[in-house]
């Protein structure tokens, strides 16, 4: 039998997990290292990714997914083999609607959920490609499927996210890499609402009132793990993946005492 992914042993796999500081990054990154893989975490907190790395018996990286330089020194660092890309790293600014938002929220928006993830993808297929059996994992939203009031700003940059993970579906059809894309809706993190909402804990609490189990990132971490540690000729293309509260956008069961 060639050398491949099935005789490879797991200690062997690595993983890239960016946006690795914190909520389903960080969470990604701890389940894949239970699964045996070396997590190379990424993101640009380095006292976080350096702890966490330390944690989980992972290396740490300082990357800003939108610095092409810190994207450069990212791929040097994972050398000339990888095994699975989890494009984790985005997020959400502001909540304003189209008349009165705010054009560097937008900016920043698609520099990060967008051209960040096109940036690293391209900077590590050649070791995807090397590893015989690469996968890539977008991050998307349930933002990247519909639309929602004050949201135009990150509805429009996870519809980005969705249709480049089809692209590079299209384009890397011939080689050894598959490309899946999760769509995680409500999931209570620690920061993902306070950043949106510019660290007004109130407004980020009020997204989540009444809802008794939102998802965690512990769920969507282990969704990503079952879906990248699936035999390498099956491709979970995509995978929504919501709180059974929340049965679409605007139709969520909240209970109040
Ligand atoms: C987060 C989902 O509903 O806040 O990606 O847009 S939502």
């Amino acid at each position: 039998m060639p050398w491949g992914w099935h005789n490879r042993p797991m200690t062997d796999r690595t993983a890239v997990v960016t946006g690795a500081s914190s909520g389903i990054g960080a969470a990604t990154a701890r389940h894949l290292a239970a699964e045996g893989y070396h997590v190379i975490c990424a993101a640009r907190r380095a006292d976080r990714v350096e702890a966490l790395a330390s944690e989980i018996g992972g290396t740490a990286v300082t990357c800003d997914v939108t610095s092409e330089s810190d994207v450069a020194a990212l791929a040097e660092r994972v050398g000339p083999r990888l095994d699975v890309l989890v494009n984790n790293a985005g997020g959400a600014f502001g909540s304003s609607p189209v008349a009165e938002a705010d054009s560097d929220e937008w900016r920043r928006m698609f520099e990060v959920n967008v051209i960040g993830l096109m940036q690293v993808t391209r900077a590590l297929l050649p070791a995807l490609v090397a590893s015989g059996a690469g996968t890539i994992l977008n991050v998307g939203s349930t933002a990247g499927r519909i639309a929602y009031e004050g949201g135009a700003g990150y509805t429009a940059a996870k519809h980005g996210t969705q249709v480049v993970s089809e692209t590079l579906r299209l384009e890397l059809y011939d080689q050894p890499i598959r490309v899946c894309e999760i769509a995680p809706g409500m999931v209570r993190t620690d920061e993902f609402a306070l950043v949106r909402f510019e660290g007004d804990q109130e407004k980020a609490d009020a997204v989540y009132a009444g809802v008794a189990e939102p998802l965690t990132a512990d769920d969507i971490a282990d969704a990503i793990t079952w879906m990248v540690t699936r035999p390498p000729h099956v491709n979970v293309d995509e995978l929504v993946i919501r709180p059974r509260a929340q049965a679409a956008q605007h139709k969520v069961h909240r209970v109040f005492d």
